[in-house]
Formats: structure tokens, sequence, C-alpha cells
């Protein structure tokens, strides 16, 4: 079936040398994990507020994110937080992922919540608190092996809160000792992705308080090791397109969790706030895709926990936003943008840029649905499925496992 809005737009987009079946078909393998605690009941510390059929545990999380895959077919796996997604049937939990047709992927240890954290995880000053910490990112490498995730995603609250509170150079040996410790138990084909927050919940220091932290964690403890990027974590003024180039060249850029950083945490909607940035962003990285010579393997994730829109819906919107930003990457004209960058041409370069931002993807975008067997409009498909209607009934009472 023909639609004259894409013909139209893949007859101009021709015109300009794009290889407009070469930009479908990455648009097709485009991945994006979707975080397993966006879909629970969460909120911020002042209060959290419950959501009708918000998931309440590990199996109706595993649900939702089924549910956004269907819609979008861009978001096979689901990202699991330990212990919130804990369960002591780890195999009946990938197997019953399996059936409604999601996949486990990233495992997240989380160190920073029980009470005998107070004080940090692998930088707290007593042995015995970073002994716990170690072992229970062991115990998230031995269920990786049951649920054949690849990643190990580790993002620590460790900081401080008072000049003189912590030994800066004692906590980072120790980080150190205990990130190496974890690294050696990594199987083949594993990897370690290192997050960095310049702040919360401490505010005086953080012990990974940016990239560069993060960088020189993952370069010492060796290939299996990578940065993670959350879009949430740095400050408002931050080149993040110019980090992710940077990384991309160290080859240590191992992931994203994508998200908007206009809030005390990290948990807006990609994409929303500041698509601009989120397309720069994305120029990077369809730079390195199309460069032969540039090796990447990167995972990309949301992290993005919304306490005042649907869950489901936001996930979507959230994952729709991811696609519309890649696809305008990939029409930008690099040979011009090479030519404009060597001569000094500022403002072609400038231009070309704009050029392929401006330009109104959406007839592409439903037209690579279509191809995939999906709505060309997800959202409105969703609602229109009774999905959250059906939720709503049967998720009341019962206990909430997870985040709040
Ligand atoms: C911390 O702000 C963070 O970004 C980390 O990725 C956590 O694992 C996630 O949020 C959920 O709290
Ligand atoms: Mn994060």
């Amino acid at each position: 079936m023909s639609n004259p809005k894409y013909d139209l737009l893949a007859e101009d987009l021709e015109k300009q040398g794009i290889e407009i079946e070469a930009v479908k078909s990455r648009l097709k393998s485009q991945r994006i994990e979707t975080p397993s605690w966006g879909y629970g009941n969460s909120g911020t510390r002042f209060g959290v507020f419950a959501q009708l059929g918000a998931a309440r545990n590990a199996r109706e999380r595993l649900e939702d994110a089924a549910a956004v895959h269907r819609f979008t077919g861009a978001a096979p796996t689901v990202a699991l937080h330990i212990p919130w997604d804990k369960t002591d049937d780890w195999l009946g939990l990938k197997q019953y992922a399996a059936e409604i047709g999601i996949g486990i992927g990233a495992i997240n240890p989380n160190v920073f919540q029980g009470q005998e954290y107070k004080f940090g995880s692998i930088c707290n000053h007593d042995p015995s608190v970073r002994r716990l910490a170690v072992d229970h990112m062991l115990e998230c490498v031995g269920i990786m092996q049951i649920t054949g995730s690849t990643l190990l995603s580790l993002w620590f609250a460790d900081g401080t809160n008072f000049p003189g509170q912590g030994n800066f150079r004692k906590r980072k040996r120790w980080m150190y000792e205990c990130l190496r410790e974890v690294y050696d138990a990594l199987d083949d084909g594993v990897r370690m992705l290192i997050e960095y927050k310049f702040f919360e919940p401490a505010f005086y220091h953080t012990d990974l308080a940016d990239w560069g932290n993060a960088y020189v964690m993952a370069a010492k403890l060796g290939n299996k090791a990578q940065v993670l990027i959350d879009l949430g974590h740095h400050a408002q003024g931050t080149n993040i397109e110019y980090i992710v180039a940077f990384l991309i060249d160290e080859g240590k850029l191992g992931g994203f969790h994508f998200n908007c950083r206009k809030f005390a945490d990290d948990d807006l909607t990609v994409g929303t706030i500041n698509p601009q940035e989120l397309f720069l962003i994305y120029t990077e990285l369809a730079a390195a895709e199309l460069d032969p010579g540039t090796q990447t393997n990167i995972a990309y994730m949301i992290d993005q926990s919304h306490n005042l829109k649907p869950k489901v819906e936001a996930s979507i919107q959230s994952v729709c936003n991811l696609q519309s930003a890649y696809a305008k990457a990939l029409i930008v004209d690099r040979i011009a943008l090479g030519e404009a960058q060597d001569t000094g041409e500022i403002i072609d370069a400038e231009r070309i840029l704009q050029r392929a931002y401006e330009t109104d993807l959406s007839p592409l975008l439903e037209q690579v649905r279509l191809e995939m067997d999906r709505d060309p409009d997800p959202l409105t498909a969703y609602r229109k499925s009774g999905y959250f209607e059906k939720i709503s009934e049967q998720r009341v009472g019962g206990v909430s496992q997870g985040w709040a």
C-alpha cells in the first residue's frame, strides 16, 4: 500500500543523495531497553503517587515491557533492578519473559537502599559494608548466568555531604578494589557498565562524579568495563554529545540511560524538553555507526520512572522520541558536513544539521513501523487496545515489590 506522504518524502531524501532503504533498515534494527522500575509506582523524595494499574511485581513489570515492545517493535528487552525484581525462581521468570515476548536485559544491582548503605557501599569506610556490596554484585553476576544477561549495570550512591567526611583517595582505592573483584568474576562476553552522577543523594561530592571518574575505573579494569551515560546526571550546560564522541573514540562508551536532565533525578521523558540535544547525541552515535573504522557496542536503555504520566504510555512515547532522533541523525549529509568542517564554513555546517533536524520524518517512521507489522501510531494503538483498562482492573490490592 503506498502512502503519498511517505512517497514524497522518500523522493525528496533520495534527491539529497540519501539511501532511503539503508536508513529504513537501520531504523528497523534500532533496539531500546526499558527499565522494569519504570512500570511500578515511584515518586520523588517528597512522596509517591500511586497509579492505577501500576505493576506490583517483576512479572507484571515484564508484561508492561512486553506491551511496549508489542506496540513499538523496538523495545525487545527489559532491565531488572535487584532486589526490586528479586525472585527465587530466575529460570521461571526467564521462561515467563520468553512466553510473553520480552527478553531480560541489563541487571542492575542495588547497593544504595539498604540501611547498611547509609554511608555508602563500595566506598564505605567499613570493610564489612564493602564486602556486602561486592557480595550483592557477585550475586547479580550469578543471576546474569541464569537470565543470559550480558550487562551488569552499576550505579553507586556513594559520596559525602560534608567537607572532611571522607578520605577521597582511600575511597577511590576501595572503589577500585571492589570493582576489580566483581570484574574478575565476569564471564566472557559480559560487560560491566559504570554510571556516574555528579549529585544526589550526596551533594558535597560523589565518588563517581563524571565521565572522567568512570572512565578511569573502566580503563584500569579492562575491556569488559565501559562507561554508561545517564542523560540526567549532568549539569544543565554540559555538552553530552561531546562526551559521547570522546568515549566512542576511546572505545569506552558502553551504554545509555535515556531521560531528560531537567529533573532533580533523571526521570523526565527523553526528547521532549530538549529534542535538539537528543538529535545531536544521535548524530554522534550515527556517525560512529556509519564509520567502518569505528567499533561500537552500545546498549541503549531508558531510565525513567514516571509518576505523573501513565507509565506504559510514557515508555511508548520515549521509544518513539528515540526513533525520531535516530532517524533525523541518519539523514545528516555527512559528506557535506565534513567538507564544511574542513573548510571552516561554520554557518554551512550548522545549516546541514539544522536541515536534517527540521525535516519531518514521521511518514518515514510510519512506513518503517508498517513494514515491521506494527501500527504506524503506537501510542494511539496502545490506547485503543484496552491494555490499560485490563491492568487497571486486574492489579488491585496486593503488596508492591520495588522502589516505592
Ligand atoms: C540513579 O539516579 C539511577 O540513574 C541509576 O541508574 C539507578 O540504577 C536508577 O537511577 C534507578 O534508581
Ligand atoms: Mn541511570
